[in-house]
């Protein structure tokens, strides 16, 4: 299996310092040949650029989204990388940085497959748009942009409109929604697996109901983005926005492999390690140990 990883240093979605440095110290504590393992071929794409803004100027672009043009151009160069990879038949294994980036996996995704489906596993529902935000922090928003809802810049990234169906988007392990948020999911009808539900139902029961809908449906490939805030805040406190009640490290990983066994996830994100909120290296032990399990269990 080719793998091409692509690590993207940005902040300005989560408006906080530090985990633009998620890809390098990850980098650095040795996860290239946890990628390599079992003849896994690794095109290392290196870090993406991201423009430096100055925190002064962050409502420039736009009055209520932080760094608004920064992150349309930075999701737009990755949507193309994740694109051209796709296209190469190697699997875009994309490291943040902060979940804004999710948006522009799914468009470069999208674009390839026409049909995609999004497994969304994350303690937020990031449904948000510039009207519903509390933060005017676009990671809390780029899955709504994905369905085609929000800002314009940010709806029409890579390609002009929506780049997957409402109906083809999967929350999962969500315990920290917004109003707005609440409000749209109902809305569009979404497949939203809260924690609470998961906990209920068995994270097997959830895993096989989604990969039933997805199975039965036109869709051609599926795009798995998995923020660490899923998982409990006393294995992640190095993340922007860590929630109680997550994951245990066993479950995380045990949702990751329900997914990633199938064969269906053609490309993957992994965001929201914050370096500079980290205590004793919890938040990095923890990303280390899912990230050799991910290259373990996928197919
Ligand atoms: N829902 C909050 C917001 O929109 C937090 C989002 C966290 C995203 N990782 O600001």
């Amino acid at each position: 299996m080719d793998i091409t990883l692509i690590g993207v240093p940005i902040m300005y979605g989560s408006d906080r310092d530090g985990v633009q440095y998620g890809p390098d110290k990850l980098r650095g504590k040795g996860i290239i040949s946890l990628i390599t393992q079992n003849d896994k071929r690794l095109y290392d794409f290196g870090n993406l650029f991201v423009p430096y803004i100055p925190p002064s100027d962050k409502f420039v672009s736009h009055k209520k989204i932080k760094y608004l043009d920064a992150i349309v151009n930075t999701n737009n160069n990755l949507a193309h990388l994740v694109y051209s990879s796709l296209t190469s038949k190697s699997f875009p294994f994309i490291l943040g940085g902060d979940h804004s980036i999710g948006l522009g996996s799914i468009s470069g995704a999208s674009r390839y497959f026409n049909d995609l489906a999004v497994i969304w596993i994350d303690a937020h529902g990031d449904i948000n748009t510039h009207e519903t935000s509390p933060s005017g922090n676009a990671h809390g928003m780029p899955l709504a942009a994905a369905m085609g809802i929000g800002e314009d810049s940010m709806v029409n990234v890579y390609y002009k409109g929506a780049k997957v169906n409402p109906d083809n988007v999967y929350i999962v392990g969500a315990r920290d929604l917004d109003e707005g948020e609440i409000e749209l999911a109902k809305i569009l009808n979404l497949n939203l697996y809260t924690m609470n539900k998961v906990k209920e139902l068995g994270i097997e029961n959830v895993a096989e109901e989604i990969l039933n809908k997805i199975i039965t449906s036109n869709v051609k490939g599926v795009h798995l983005s998995y923020d660490i805030d899923v998982l409990d805040k006393s294995i992640v406190p190095g993340t922007g926005t860590p929630v109680e009640n997550g994951f245990t490290l066993e479950e995380g990983k045990r949702v990751l492999e329900c997914f990633l066994n199938t064969g269906l996830i053609k490309s993957m994100d992994f965001v929201e390690f914050n370096p500079f909120l980290d205590e004793n290296d919890i938040t990095l032990n923890t990303c280390i140990h899912l990230i050799d399990w991910i290259f373990k269990v996928i197919k």
